[in-house]
């Protein structure tokens, strides 16, 4: 096999990432606030057709909903505290169960997935955690900290999702760019140690 020369430029590798979590945990703001490129949304005003079919308990102030996906794209080979050689194509899931065929879709080809969870509501997540296990792709969980989340350590937190001791958990505010950063770069860098390592 002939190898590249040591001097050839590194390409930044593209990864597809997907951010799944329940409604209204943070996705589209997650992916507004690391996009380098203008997001698409696909936001919707919540209607009273949702009414007894989406489980808006816990987000009562949410007055749109994503219908389809978020998109957008994060250059962490870029200068900065970043992740080397990574372009990070990312894809928010809408939260809604009755989204799975969906989700399953939205899965196609990435190589990790992002769940969002709220400590506020915690088992909003166990859906999608179950579902994350059925992919077989690596996950790491971020707990997006909101006003009046509960004051759980992140041990407790790992507890109560029954996490693998392997899975990543970090802490992030969604809305802040560095912060969500670096729960995605967690996720790159879990993604490298599965491949390094199968
Ligand atoms: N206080 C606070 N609000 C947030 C945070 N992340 C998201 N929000 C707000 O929570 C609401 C739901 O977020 P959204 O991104 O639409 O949730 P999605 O359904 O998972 O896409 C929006 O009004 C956001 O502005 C956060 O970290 N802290
Ligand atoms: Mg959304």
């Amino acid at each position: 096999m002939v190898s590249a020369p040591s001097d050839a430029p590194v390409r930044p590798v593209p990864v597809k990432i997907v951010i799944a979590g329940p409604f209204g945990v943070g996705k589209t703001t997650m992916v507004g606030a690391t996009t380098q490129i203008e997001p698409l949304r696909t936001e919707e005003t919540l209607t009273q057709a949702g009414t007894g079919v989406d489980d808006i308990s816990g987000v009562r102030d949410k007055t749109t909903t994503t219908v389809a996906i978020d998109f957008g794209r994060l250059d962490l080979s870029s200068p900065g505290p970043s992740h080397p050689g990574a372009i990070l194509y990312l894809f928010g899931a809408p939260g809604q169960d009755r989204y799975r065929t969906l989700w399953d879709e939205i899965t196609y080809g990435a190589l990790g997935i992002l769940v969002l969870a709220d400590t506020r509501r915690l088992n909003a997540s166990f859906e999608v955690l179950d579902w994350v296990e059925t992919r077989g792709l690596p996950y790491s969980v971020a707990l997006n900290l909101f006003d009046d989340s509960p004051d759980h350590s992140v041990t407790e937190v790992r507890t109560a999702l029954d996490l693998d001791a392997s899975t990543p958990l970090t802490v992030c505010d969604a809305r802040d760019s560095a912060s969500a950063r670096h729960a995605l770069i967690a996720l790159v860098e879990h993604i490298q140690n599965r491949v390094l390592t199968s």
